[in-house]
């Protein structure tokens, strides 16, 4: 569980994260020195299995990207975990529809959206950044590319995910719920031994949504950015408000420009409760690493909370709010 003590020992973190910030508005100028950092993951939420799991990959020296497909595969695979992949909530007609994305160390990306029947579809978006010229692949297109590169067709809605949405049916509200539950999307960055990051996001996105409905999670830029000169963001809550302010890009672009991790998640969360009228009724929350390893996060309402794995320890830690 999310311990206090922790958060404010983060606190310290994040305000040495000021200074830490701004060494990072002068090495944006420069070219990436390829300055060996700490290895550490952050993930959304409290999936210290993910984290775990990616961290085996850095502790080996392995890279990033490896870390944080492999991470994130864990939730996928879970079907205790009804926000990703398998076990994820169904969209109002039933159906398990997965939106995933994956970003490298110099900028290639990969994602697919509304990807139905995939265990792990952070593992065909990394096939679409690899083998393609393209970036996204949807729905169809996105299952016939996975199955002709051997992946293999599933039924991923659980007995306790379709009861959820027999549930829901009786009164078929479409209204976003704040903090779902503790483990919901999952958007990891991780840094390697080598000073490189990389990330991914991966969901069965916003639960009974429209069928057809996609989030910011496989969107470039509003659930996921990296730019190794920088930093890396990603994304968790009501995607549609996410993506109106390109929120990952958002963060990242705010840290280019000096500020620490934190300032630049407050700043992306004011821009939305600015912005977005309705702010009070959905959940947003930014996590953030700079390439020195300073960590941001900071949500709308309370009960955000990330993993964090850095020197072999792994810890749930509470996030700061807007409200
Ligand atoms: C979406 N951002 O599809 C995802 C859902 C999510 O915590 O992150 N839930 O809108």
């Amino acid at each position: 569980m999310a311990n206090r003590r922790k958060f404010i020992a983060q606190a310290i973190l994040g305000g040495l994260g000021v200074s830490i910030g701004r060494q990072a508005k002068a090495a944006v100028q420069l070219p990436f020195s390829g300055k060996a950092s700490e290895p550490t993951v952050i993930s959304t939420w409290n999936n210290i299995k993910s984290n775990k799991k990616a961290w085996k990959v850095l502790k080996k020296g392995g890279r990033a990207l490896d870390a944080v497909e492999r991470g994130v595969q864990v939730a996928e695979g879970d079907p205790d975990d009804m926000s990703v992949g398998y076990g994820g909530r169904p969209d109002r007609d039933g159906k398990v529809t997965l939106d995933a994305c994956i970003m490298d160390e110099v900028g290639n990306c990969g994602s697919v959206c509304f990807l139905q029947d995939i265990k792990h579809p952070i593992s065909v978006a990394r096939l679409v950044m690899e083998k393609t010229p393209h970036v996204m692949l949807a729905g169809e297109g996105a299952l016939q590319f996975a199955l002709e590169n051997g992946f293999q067709r599933e039924n991923l809605l659980t007995e306790k995910a379709a009861k959820s949405w027999e549930e829901w049916k009786k009164e078929s509200q479409y209204q976003p719920v704040i903090n779902i539950e503790n483990h919901d999307t999952i958007g990891m960055i991780a840094i390697g031994e080598d000073g490189n990051l990389s990330g991914a996001c991966t969901t069965s996105g916003a639960a009974f949504k429209v069928h057809g409905r996609v989030g910011d999670s496989p969107i470039v830029g509003a659930g996921l950015f990296v730019d190794n000169e920088v930093g890396g963001a990603v994304a968790t809550g009501l995607g549609e408000a996410v993506i109106k302010t390109a929120g990952s890009f958002l963060v990242v672009e705010l840290m280019r420009q000096g500020r620490s991790p934190q300032e630049a998640c407050e700043e992306a969360i004011r821009r939305i409760t600015s912005k977005q009228k309705n702010y009070k009724e959905f959940q947003v929350a930014f996590l953030a690493m700079n390439r020195e390893g300073a960590i941001g996060a900071h949500a709308i309402h309370e009960g955000f909370m990330y993993a964090l794995s850095r020197g072999g320890e792994h810890q749930v830690m509470d996030a700061s709010s807007f409200l």
